[in-house]
């Protein structure tokens, strides 16, 4: 982690978007990081808005010169929730394939990963110090302070994700090994639930993980692989 670059931010329309303008214009080389302590404009998948609260919310992006991976935003659930459960004591934080860490029903982490030249941008929200959120996002939020009643510091949080997820993508080559894959599967709500996918849309339950990291789901027409895209679990969202 010596050698990585952290760049910190008082305000950003987006990480992503900051990271990937750099790539392309060659300003950024080799493996870098932002965070953000203001996001003015943040982005989902489909140019979802992603909210945050300034100083509240963690907002961060990391560059990695890497191999393209279809597995690498669950690599990065990964590392992302070996991180949370040292601050989170719960059974119930799990992650919701294939981009999202929840605590029961609501989600406290969204990552967004995007391919840019031979770079990987990582993207991660996640709601730390937030006491409260928007009506339309109330019934489905949550915050590290919501769950633990302690506040946490930002900056240290975003470095020690840092380190947590190169070191989880190093140490898997991008890939998803075996044990890897058990993991994941052992922490994903979706797996032995109703799920409903695609357009239109088809039901069906979730079965296992592909070891390209697609969602198999069992329908009354056959299995189901699910490499992208919106997945609403029963009972969750
Ligand atoms: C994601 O998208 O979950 C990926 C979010 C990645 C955000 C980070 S912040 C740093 C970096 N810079 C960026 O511009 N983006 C990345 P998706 O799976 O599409 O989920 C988006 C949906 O999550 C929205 O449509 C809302 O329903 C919900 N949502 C928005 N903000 C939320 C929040 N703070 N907490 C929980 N849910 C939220």
């Amino acid at each position: 982690m010596s050698k990585f670059n952290l760049i910190l931010k008082d305000e950003l329309i987006s990480t992503n978007a900051y990271l990937k303008e750099k790539i392309k214009s060659k300003e950024i080389t080799k493996d870098t990081a932002v965070l953000a302590f203001s996001q003015t404009s943040g982005r989902g998948r489909l140019e979802r808005k992603w909210y945050s609260e300034d100083k509240k919310s963690l907002t961060m992006s990391i560059a990695l010169t890497s191999p393209l991976s279809p597995c690498v935003t669950l690599l990065c659930a990964l590392g992302v929730y070996d991180v949370l459960k040292d601050m989170i004591e719960s059974d119930a934080l799990k992650i919701k394939w294939p981009n999202d860490i929840v605590v029961r029903s609501k989600k406290l982490c969204g990552i967004l990963t995007e391919r840019v030249m031979n770079f990987t941008v990582i993207g991660i929200g996640l709601n730390v110090n937030n006491e409260s959120f928007p009506t339309e996002l109330s019934k489905k939020a949550t915050s590290i302070f919501l769950e633990t009643q302690k506040a946490f510091n930002i900056e240290e949080i975003g470095k020690t994700l840092c380190e947590n997820l190169i070191n989880t993508l190093k140490e898997t080559n991008f890939s998803f090994d075996e044990n890897t894959r058990n993991k994941y599967k052992n922490l994903c709500v979706n797996l032995g639930r109703q799920v409903e996918f695609g357009t239109p849309a088809k039901t069906g339950v979730a079965t296992d993980i592909s070891s390209f990291g697609e969602l198999i789901v069992a329908t009354d027409t056959g299995d189901n692989k699910i490499s992208f895209g919106d997945v609403f679990v029963s009972g969750i969202y």
